[in-house]
């Protein structure tokens, strides 16, 4: 195997997002009990083009921690599974309503609301079986478990979309519109890393400094959402753009104007990079994907 940190950052992305959708394909061939429509339901939001920026960090932290990442595939599905999860109840009438999701109709527009709910619930728990059942210590086990339910559960993803739902219409101030993100975005974001670092078996410095990563990565990305949704083009992002202000949706941009929101995502990236410095050489594929996070156009 090439050493990791002399392989150019593209493809050194197109290298784990194919793993991972080998993965994820390996995962999702269900037996017989699973019926074909719920199955094929999962597929087409599962395996549909999506960046795998979560599972890469995950198996990026691995990795900055001095293990092969192929160790953290499990944590990388695992999050994916759930990110995934989000989106197709995130796109549901009763929440964003939305009708086109990583290039292809949503999962509710294509098979219907009461599968694309259980598509979403299958994937949630299979989540969880798929980190139960990963070649690790138990105890990074339990840990990756808790872990992944807090950042997905009530106080966090789950938690940061009630009230972000509640918020429309509603006039809210910096930290109000920081503390959603934080949850709705940010966890899992957060997360994917820590899990990555507890199976590369990084020491506290080591989670300490993926955490603040992950915080900081976290934000800027939901800034640079917010722009994308003003300026981005739709077929690039595969999903329908100049949605918020419709939803009755407070932005960065519509808070603190486009020009500072752009400088805020600047300086969290500059501090996310600063975090993991502590892994030296290997912190470099994750300063990458913090600047790709900031110049991302999908
Ligand atoms: C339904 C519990 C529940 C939560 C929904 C995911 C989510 C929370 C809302 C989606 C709406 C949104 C625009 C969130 C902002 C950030 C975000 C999660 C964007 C989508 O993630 P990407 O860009 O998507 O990484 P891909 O498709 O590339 O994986």
């Amino acid at each position: 195997m090439p050493d990791p940190l002399a392989v150019p950052f593209a493809a050194y992305c197109n290298r784990m997002r194919a793993e991972v959708e080998a993965a994820l394909a390996h995962y999702t061939n269900y037996d017989a009990d699973c019926p074909a429509y719920l199955a094929e339901a999962i597929r087409h939001s599962l395996l549909a083009p999506g960046k795998r920026l979560r599972p890469i960090l995950a198996l990026t932290a691995c990795e900055a921690c001095g293990y092969d990442f192929r160790e953290a595939l499990p944590a990388a599905c695992a999050v994916e599974m759930i990110h995934t999860y989000s989106l197709i109840h995130d796109d549901l009438p009763a929440m964003d309503d939305d009708d086109l999701r990583r290039g292809r109709p949503s999962c509710h527009a294509q098979f219907g609301e009461a599968t694309a709910i259980l598509a979403g619930d299958g994937l949630l728990a299979q989540a969880f079986e798929v980190l139960a059942r990963a070649a690790w210590p138990a105890e990074i086990i339990a840990r990756c478990v808790a872990e992944l339910a807090q950042a997905a559960g009530p106080s966090a993803l789950v938690g940061g979309q009630e009230d972000d739902l509640k918020a429309e219409n509603q006039p809210l101030g910096l930290p109000e519109l920081e503390r959603i993100h934080r949850r709705k975005t940010g966890a899992m974001i957060r997360v994917s890393l820590r899990l990555g670092g507890h199976v590369g078996r990084g020491n506290t410095e080591q989670i300490a400094a993926l955490d603040r990563y992950g915080e900081a990565l976290g934000l800027a990305f939901q800034i640079v959402d917010d722009l994308l949704d003003l300026h981005g083009d739709q077929d690039k992002m595969g999903k329908r753009v100049q949605k918020d202000a419709g939803h009755g949706k407070l932005t960065f941009p519509a808070l603190l104007g486009e020009e500072v929101s752009r400088q805020r995502a600047g300086e969290l990236i500059a501090s996310a990079c600063s975090a993991v410095r502590v892994f030296g050489d290997r912190a470099q594929h994750l300063e990458a994907l913090a600047r790709f996070v900031l110049e991302r156009n999908s």
